[in-house]
């Protein structure tokens, strides 16, 4: 402990006596979040732009963007313009400047250092994705795949792989999949009943009564039915059709604040899943071990959840479905410790993504949090900065009381994301509405069934989209083939 202090306070006094140390900046830059900004920028000066990726990855973990903006300046006389130019731009896309990052990424693309010019590549491509041009990004990410740096592979190849399916090369049968599930959701909603009226109180009444029932929540629904009164009044809305477009409109501008990402920057990145029993946390973890290895990466389970026998026996079976190695103990033993166990055989396999099942048991909330705190313990010590990710798990059929569970796992640790279970065949679907307005915690993933690829990354668009879709009654037949013509 104490040895720590001492050794946190040597650095920054070495660092006084001789600056010229750019790995020990980093190291000042992931240990007092205070300095990091002028840290970051000295790792990057006194290494001549050597460290380039690693100060951006710190720029972007510690979100120092702001705090590192008055730093620019400096790197540009001592570095040139292209190393500015890549962190203004990191800065431009960070304040939500899209035009303005992409002209200063273009400027740095053309540096003759390779990293540098991967970095602006790379960054471009995620402007591209992040304005739907995914097409573009795809061949902005195929023209640097073969400049990948060690650090960045594993983002690189889940995110080729994301644009991949929205592209529809991989995956479309899936994205059917996801429509047919909400459909009892859609039922509910019965939005389809609501074309052609008129706007008066009773519309209101009626709409209010339907988001409440495919379980949007009381006050997330009164709060849109709020700001549709507004908006019918303020632009003299006449039509239901009008007033529904605005409806949706207003949840995909909602739910886009819980549109994230799962973090994998880390080599080795840990997912440590939470969520209390029969959610579905083995089976989502066995859909997301497949599609991770689909993408490239290594993936290993641990089987946490010791409390049952069969806990462990089902996810081995889902171990074995997804081709990927599992660590398991004996039933009973402590969790950590197979945690701790499986930390080391990565350590030796060097293996990319560690996804952690552990047992919901809320009911002795003492206990859980002792357990979940000591596996956090045990993942931090050996890979710091882990777990990336505290995924939780709810399902979408318990409708309000998904919210209560998330409430009480917030309490317990930090929660970094939500996978949404069982939305196939629930007509309680709107939930997802109330967690994202209510909890304002990300949702990562969303589970529309029992089999292996039934998984998705949350997409609000098409959440949206598929909520106010017609019911076909072709439905069945979207499968064949195409005629042709
Ligand atoms: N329909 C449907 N069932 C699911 C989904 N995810 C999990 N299940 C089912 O929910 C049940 C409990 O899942 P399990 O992974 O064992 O939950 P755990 O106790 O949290 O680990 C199993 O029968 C799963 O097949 C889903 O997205 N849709
Ligand atoms: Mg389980």
């Amino acid at each position: 402990m104490f040895g720590f202090f001492r050794k946190k306070k040597g650095l920054e006094e070495e660092l006084r006596e001789n600056p010229n140390q750019p790995e020990k900046w980093l190291k000042l830059a992931e240990e007092s979040e205070r300095r990091a900004p002028e840290a970051v920028a000295n790792a990057l000066i006194y290494s001549r732009g050597e460290l380039v990726e690693e100060a951006a990855k710190i720029v972007r973990n510690l979100a120092i963007y702001r705090e590192f903006e008055p730093y620019t300046e400096k790197l540009e006389k001592e570095l040139g313009k292209d190393y500015a130019s890549f962190f203004k731009g990191l800065i431009e896309e960070y304040k939500g400047n899209l035009q303005k990052a992409r002209n200063l990424y273009d400027v740095a693309r053309n540096s003759q250092n390779e990293k540098l010019s991967f970095l602006a590549n790379y960054h471009i491509a995620n402007l591209y994705i992040k304005e739907g041009l995914y097409d573009l990004a795809l061949k902005a990410l195929k023209e640097v795949e073969e400049k990948v740096p060690e650090n960045y592979k594993l983002e690189f190849t889940v995110k080729k792989r994301e644009v991949e399916e929205k592209l529809g090369l991989t995956g479309s049968k899936i994205l059917k999949s996801f429509k047919e599930g909400l459909k009892k959701t859609r039922d509910a909603l019965g939005l389809s009943d609501f074309a052609g009226r008129k706007v008066d109180e009773s519309l209101f009444e009626e709409l209010e009564e339907r988001l409440i029932l495919a379980d949007v929540g009381v006050s997330t629904t009164l709060e849109l039915i709020e700001y549709l009164r507004n908006e019918a009044k303020k632009r003299k809305i006449k039509s239901s059709d009008q007033l529904l477009k605005i409806l949706k409109e207003r949840l995909k501008e909602l739910l886009r604040q819980c549109n994230g990402e799962l973090n994998l920057t880390e080599k080795p990145s840990v997912i440590l899943v939470l969520g209390v029993n029969g959610v579905g946390k083995t089976t989502t973890i066995g859909k997301l071990a497949k599609q991770l290895k689909d993408s490239g990466l290594s993936v290993v389970l641990a089987a946490a959840d010791t409390f049952r026998a069969a806990a462990i026996e089902q996810l081995e079976v889902w171990a074995e479905r997804a081709g990927v190695r599992i660590v398991k103990g004996q039933e009973g033993t402590d969790p950590a410790a197979v945690v701790f166990d499986a930390i080391q055989s990565i350590k030796a396999k060097g293996e990319d993504v560690l996804i952690v099942d552990t047992a919901g048991r809320l009911h002795n909330k003492e206990r859980l949090m002792k357990e979940i705190h000591k596996i956090k313990k045990v993942i931090g010590r050996e890979f710091p900065g882990q777990p990336a990710e505290i995924l939780l798990v709810l399902d979408a059929n318990t409708g309000q009381n998904a919210i209560s569970q998330a409430k009480a796992f917030k309490e317990i640790t930090d929660v970094t994301g939500i996978a949404l279970t069982k939305l196939d065949g629930t007509a309680k679907g709107g939930i997802v509405v109330a967690i994202c307005n209510d909890l304002k915690i990300p949702i990562k993933f969303v589970g529309v069934g029992e089999r292996i690829e039934d998984l998705r990354k949350f997409d609000p668009e098409e959440f949206i989209e598929a909520l106010f879709s017609e019911n076909e009654n072709n439905e069945s037949k979207e499968g064949a083939p195409p005629e042709t013509v």
